[in-house]
């Protein structure tokens, strides 16, 4: 089968354009199961749910700029600590917030190529793993990067989340 036969999805193309201007080159796969949340997408992609990044917006509670942290699927975030590596208290917005300041649905917010630039948080834990798998624009699209590759060009600050 082509590519012209499987057009990816629009969202999901925007995703593959991004990683091509920022020297990445993943590629980028359609589940037929729904990858919408981590343990989903572990299942789907037959990898450790660690290995998952779930791409969580937060808004800063005084300021209210938005901030990207990417997390591993196998953790929870302590907002009280990642506030003291970000600076100010941090708010858990709504759907459509994070719709519109990504321009993408919740389950498949992918880790760049957002609406606006985000300041952007990496989960040490996901640094640990040889590669990883992201949400590509969809929540059945997916693709795997080298964490180190996606700090660096995603410009992500380290962070301990727990
Ligand atoms: N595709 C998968 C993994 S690649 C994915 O996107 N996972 S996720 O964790 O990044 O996206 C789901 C997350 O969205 C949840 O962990 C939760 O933090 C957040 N979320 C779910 N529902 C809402 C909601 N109604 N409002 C705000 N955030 C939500």
């Amino acid at each position: 089968m082509t590519d012209l036969d499987n057009p990816l999805p629009s969202n999901a193309q925007r995703v593959a354009e991004t990683a091509r201007e920022l020297g990445l080159s993943p590629e980028i796969v359609t589940m037929a199961n729904s990858t919408r949340t981590a343990e989903e997408a572990a299942a789907a992609c037959r990898c450790d749910v660690g290995q998952i990044v779930k791409s969580l917006v937060f808004r800063g509670a005084t300021s209210g700029t938005p901030y990207l942290l990417l997390v591993s699927g196998k953790n929870r975030v302590n907002e009280r600590e990642a506030a003291k590596v970000i600076g100010e208290a941090l708010a858990r917005p709504d759907a459509a917030y994070v719709r519109a300041t990504t321009g993408y649905a919740i389950g498949g917010i992918p880790p760049f190529g957002h609406d606006i630039a985000l300041r952007t948080f990496i989960d040490a834990d996901l640094l640990d793993y040889a590669d990883v798998w992201a949400a590509a624009g969809t929540p059945h699209c997916v693709m795997r990067l080298n964490p180190r590759d996606l700090q660096a060009k995603t410009g992500a600050v380290t962070i301990y989340v727990y």
